[in-house]
């Protein structure tokens, strides 16, 4: 008779297709008839891999097993075993004496599978612990043969890659959407052996030296007694750090603008950050700089849609990149380099090329394509592929050499050992995405987690015994030989260069070339961080900061923060705009858009469906918002119904399309519905979550395009007709291609701008 039994005898009833009780007509819920949900008996191998997870190379070029081909080693046969291969009976109670009995220690199987369990965790990264990836591939150019003889820079030359995103500050379950820099990382398995190119999407650093890694780090994670904020800059630490140690102005001024909240990586730009060497046979020189630039262009967030997005869809930025890598959307980025002359100086029309918190303007040095990323595959498993794949930016080829950046210099040391911790010893680079694809004979040998069955008796040089081999190979034969730079004659010092205490100019660069509705963004950005900060002190060095990069900054994050703005500390520098650096000005592909089209349980159904098919046809993704789920119509015309008012939120949508919009009183909003979310006053001619709907995407800058009727919407949300970007047409398709039109510049910048 205990309610709580009769319940669970039910739902285990329910799962095994018992009675279901009443089907009440609703779409989807099991009716008695429908087929019970009972495990299959017949034994079946894993899943087929789906067909992005399935891409090109499962074996590299040179013969070694890669990704899916993995998969035979762990999940062979049908049948389940323990990890020793001996086949199960049971695996859902516990060995006991009796039913009732107690537990037996003597239950092997018990023991194991808990302890396998109990290990499944290894640390996340320190930073960058939160990310996501994919494979892909790179084609060369061969434009950079000219200066480098870096196999994957040769003409046509193809290389798989696996590409990580990642955020800095968060845990790994934080959200996508916060405000911070985002890791883009790329491992090129070339034929030369591996290399990464370990960036960011800010092109500059916080600090100039690695030493200062700690601090910086320290400062931008949770506070250390009550471990909050998570994954964000907002709090009185991050700021103490940043305006005390003023070389992090220029970084902070980019994750304040709309850089710091992409609006999906695959509208990121990224950047070797480091000044590089390239290295051409001959042994010529050049200093380079590495640009990733995205097919679709650099595109945001704005900050109310960031935050909305971190409670409704926290994923959102690894759900769109595996959604349109599954769709076949693959995501595209040129290559390109900067290129300066080699001099023992190291600077370029004045700027130092060592100071990681400097760009060089793409206007004085133009950014050079030299090659197309396209990632087109899924992992096939998060845990042994995005979490265990292992950077280093000390991963070079020939043809590939380091600068004496002294930021760079301590990332040599910091990958490394970073993986001792995170995966258990030194055997890392034998975990499948951290394999090679060219040779391997390292006489690295033994240590925990050793995989390979070394053969021989000789893992030492020189030796006789296994006939002198491994053979060391010249440069003609593609040995990784350093360039025999000079090396200054000094004295041991812990200093900096002078040219390296320039903090300002270089931010007063990127604040004068950004457009107005972008400079109105920084401002928020900063009047929101500093007003989160609960010290004065901190929030009045802010303010000084920000009067050595410009006055009406500061003025007006003064004003928001109800603060005197102090005059600046030092001249302000005379730069010239740098156009490149704006996300406005240009238009660029929509592809892979996601397009709401709302409708009525009585809307224009056969508009929807046209509606629906031109924007598949414009290569973006239609999403039809109905009041409850199911279907739309009957028969094979029926249209599915893929959000409801409940499940549907503006921030999934770059447009909204309205198909005439139920009024008071229709089917849609029912009594539950109110006890959820209450009707506001005064906007009784439209179901309240639509007016929401509505009302966020006009103030997020979204276009909206209404027919048939939706015009009742617009003014149930309060959104004038004739508003910039609110479209009113005669059919659906009409109101789509002016749709289309304002997407491509993703968003409607007039709304920003009074
Ligand atoms: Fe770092 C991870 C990028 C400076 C120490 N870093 C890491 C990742 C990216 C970057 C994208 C994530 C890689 C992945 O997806 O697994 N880091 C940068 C850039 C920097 C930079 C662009 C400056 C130009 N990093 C930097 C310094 C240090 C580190 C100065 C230490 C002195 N970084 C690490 C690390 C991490 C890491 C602790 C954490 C997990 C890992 O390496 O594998 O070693």
């Amino acid at each position: 008779d205990n309610p709580l039994k009769r319940a669970a005898r039910r739902v285990a009833e329910e799962l095994r297709g018992g009675d279901t009780g009443p089907a009440d007509g609703i779409p989807g819920k099991p009716s008695p008839e429908s087929p019970p949900l009972a495990e299959p008996t017949d034994p079946r191998e894993p899943l087929p891999p789906k067909p992005d997870q399935s891409g090109p190379a499962t074996v590299s070029p040179t013969g070694q097993p890669t990704g899916a081909e993995q998969a035979r080693v762990a999940q062979s046969g049908n049948y389940l075993t323990t990890a020793q291969g001996v086949r199960l009976y049971d695996t859902d109670h516990s060995l006991k004496a009796g039913p009732r009995g107690p537990v037996l220690l003597q239950d092997h199987h018990l023991r194991e599978k808990v302890m396998h369990f109990d290990h499944e965790r290894i640390p996340e990264r320190v930073v960058h612990a939160r990310g996501a990836a994919a494979h892909g591939v790179f084609r060369s150019y061969g434009t950079a043969a000219s200066v480098t003889k870096a196999a994957f820079l040769a003409e046509d030359e193809e290389t798989p890659v696996f590409v990580r995103f990642s955020t800095v500050l968060g845990s790994r379950g934080s959200a996508d959407a916060v405000r911070d820099t985002r890791g883009f990382a790329t491992k090129f398995y070339t034929s030369e052996g591996v290399f990464d190119l370990v960036g960011n999407n800010i092109p500059v650093f916080f600090i100039q030296d690695a030493i200062k890694f700690p601090d910086v780090i320290h400062a931008g994670k949770p506070h250390p007694d009550r471990e909050i904020p998570q994954a964000q800059s907002a709090h009185d630490t991050f700021w103490d750090f940043v305006t005390l140690h003023t070389e992090a102005t220029h970084h902070t001024l980019w994750t304040m603008s709309g850089r710091g909240i992409p609006r999906s990586y695959r509208m990121m730009e990224g950047f070797g950050v480091h000044t590089f060497r390239l290295v051409d046979a001959e042994g010529a020189t050049t200093l380079v700089k590495f640009h990733w630039k995205p097919r679709l262009g650099v595109h945001s967030l704005v900050w109310e849609e960031a935050q909305i997005i971190n409670g409704v869809d926290p994923d959102f930025h690894r759900r769109d990149l595996a959604d349109a890598i599954e769709a076949g959307a693959y995501p595209q980025w040129e290559l390109g380099i900067q290129t300066f002359p080699d001099t023992p100086e190291q600077t370029f029309e004045g700027i130092d090329l060592l100071d990681p918190t400097n760009i060089v303007p793409e206007e004085l040095a133009p950014v050079q394509p030299v090659g197309l990323l396209t990632l087109n595959r899924n992992p096939s498993n998060y845990f042994a592929e995005t979490e265990q794949v292992a950077f280093h930016a000390g991963h070079l080829v020939p043809g590939v050499d380091i600068t004496d950046d002294p930021l760079l210099a301590g990332r040599l040391f910091s990958y490394l050992d970073t993986q001792i911790t995170r995966l258990g010893g030194p055997n890392f680079p034998q975990l499948p995405i951290n394999r090679p694809h060219a040779p391997v004979n390292d006489m690295l040998r033994d240590g925990m987690h050793q995989t390979a069955v070394h053969r021989g008796v000789a893992p030492y040089r020189p030796n006789s015994l296994d006939g002198g081999c491994p053979f060391v190979a010249g440069a003609d034969a593609g040995a990784y030989v350093e360039t025999p730079v000079r090396v200054p004659e000094a004295a041991k010092v812990r200093e900096a260069p002078e040219s390296f205490a320039d903090h300002f100019s270089q931010p007063r660069r990127f604040w004068l070339s950004m457009t107005r509705v972008e400079r109105e963004h920084i401002i928020g950005a900063y009047t929101f961080e500093l007003g989160k900060c609960y010290e004065q002190a901190v929030r009045e060095r802010g303010l000084r900061v920000l009067a050595n990069i410009d006055a009406e900054l500061c003025a007006a994050v003064a004003e928001g923060l109800g603060l005197p703005a102090p005059r600046p500390t030092e001249p302000l520098a005379e730069v010239t705009p740098s156009p490149a650096l704006s996300q406005l000005g240009r238009s660029w592909p929509a592809d892979g858009r996601v397009v709401a089209i709302v409708t009525g349980a009585d809307g224009d159904l056969d508009g929807v469906r046209a509606v629906r098919e031109a924007v598949l046809n414009a290569g973006m993704v239609p999403l039809v918002v109905a009041p409850v789920g199911g279907a739309l119509g009957s028969g094979p015309e029926a249209l599915t119904v893929q959000r409801t008012y409940a499940t549907a939120r503006s921030v999934e949508f770059d447009a909204v399309l309205l198909a005439g919009t139920p009024g008071p009183g229709a089917d849609a909003y029912t009594a539950r519905d109110a006890k959820s979310t209450p009707r506001p006053t005064g906007s009784a001619a439209v179901d309240p979550r639509v007016g929401l709907l509505v009302s966020e995407a006009f103030r997020h800058g979204k276009a909206i395009g209404v027919w048939a009727g939706g015009e009742a919407a617009l003014a149930g949300a309060g959104v004038p007709a004739d508003a910039p970007g609110v479209v009113v047409a005669g059919s659906g398709t009409d109101a789509l291609s002016r749709v289309a039109e304002l997407l491509s510049v993703h968003r409607v910048w007039e709304r920003f701008t009074p």
